[in-house]
């Protein structure tokens, strides 16, 4: 039997949708204006990524298809690029301000201040690397929304082993929808009233972004799993556990680089 397929979107129809799908700017509120410790900073960083992930869920939820793949493959997608997407979120937050990362409208910290957690200034310095090259590329809010949903469903495909039929079925829902967002990119890209060759050369300077996030996220993940050991990370049970997962689907699977 073969299922009714709903009509196909156009690209600029999946982008908007996409970007009905962001989340909101979450604001901290309290504990910013504390002296910047290792301890309050880590906190406050802490809570953002708590709020922020809630919203992931949402966000991932509204993705148009997303909720046509299989519960275990949105799980792992999930799992997989979890960092990687706040982290292009916080790129596109900072990118008018040169040298500071903008993690919510009311905390943002320079270098220096970051300087305050122990093993933050790599870190930082590739986020800020990576948000210059955002600026230089002059990204725009249409191109945004289409990485970061690439992001999303090109995390997991090294999980492709598993034979059954749904799990087939899931997968090739996937590739169907990475190439439905890629088609959206493209036409994104053509948009801007470029040559082609200054397209196809776009195209690829913006997918290189990727795997330049892909590389801080296992370097943030490394500096996070450390923290843990530390105890610096106030953690609620539910996260941790969560983040147990990663780890130890990190350890199963070869190393995403
Ligand atoms: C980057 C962007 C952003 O919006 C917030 C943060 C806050 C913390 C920052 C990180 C960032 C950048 C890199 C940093 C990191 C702290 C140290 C690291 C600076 O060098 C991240 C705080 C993370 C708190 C831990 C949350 C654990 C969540 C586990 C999630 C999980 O495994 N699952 C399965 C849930 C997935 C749901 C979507």
């Amino acid at each position: 039997l073969i299922a009714p397929q709903p009509p196909a979107l156009t690209s600029k129809q999946l982008i908007e949708r996409i970007i009905e799908a962001e989340p909101p700017e979450i604001y901290l509120m309290k504990d910013v204006r504390r002296p910047l410790t290792e301890a309050n900073i880590m906190m406050s960083l802490t809570n953002l990524a708590d709020k922020e992930l809630v919203h992931m869920i949402t966000w991932a939820k509204k993705i148009p298809g997303f909720l046509e793949l299989g519960l275990l493959d949105q799980v792992h997608l999930l799992e997989c690029c979890w960092l990687e997407v706040l982290m292009i979120g916080l790129m596109w937050r900072s990118v008018d301000h040169p040298g500071k990362l903008i993690f919510s409208p009311d905390l943002s910290l320079s270098r220096e201040e970051g300087s305050c957690v122990q093993g933050f200034l790599e870190i930082f310095d590739m986020l800020i690397a990576a948000t210059s090259r955002v600026r230089e590329l002059k990204l725009q809010r249409e191109e945004y929304v289409c990485l970061k949903a690439m992001i999303l469903l090109n995390s997991n495909m090294c999980l492709s082993s598993s034979e059954g039929s749904e799990e087939l079925q899931s997968r090739s829902k996937l590739l169907h929808l990475l190439d439905a967002v890629t088609d959206a990119l493209v036409w994104a890209i053509a948009k801007t009233g470029l040559t082609f060759r200054q397209q196809y050369t776009r195209l690829a300077h913006l997918l290189m972004l990727l795997s330049h996030i892909r590389h801080v996220s296992n370097k943030g993940m490394d500096h996070l799993h450390g923290m843990k050991m530390k105890n610096m990370v106030p953690l609620y049970d539910l996260l941790l556990e969560m983040l147990d997962a990663h780890i130890m689907h990190s350890s199963r699977l070869p190393r995403r680089s």
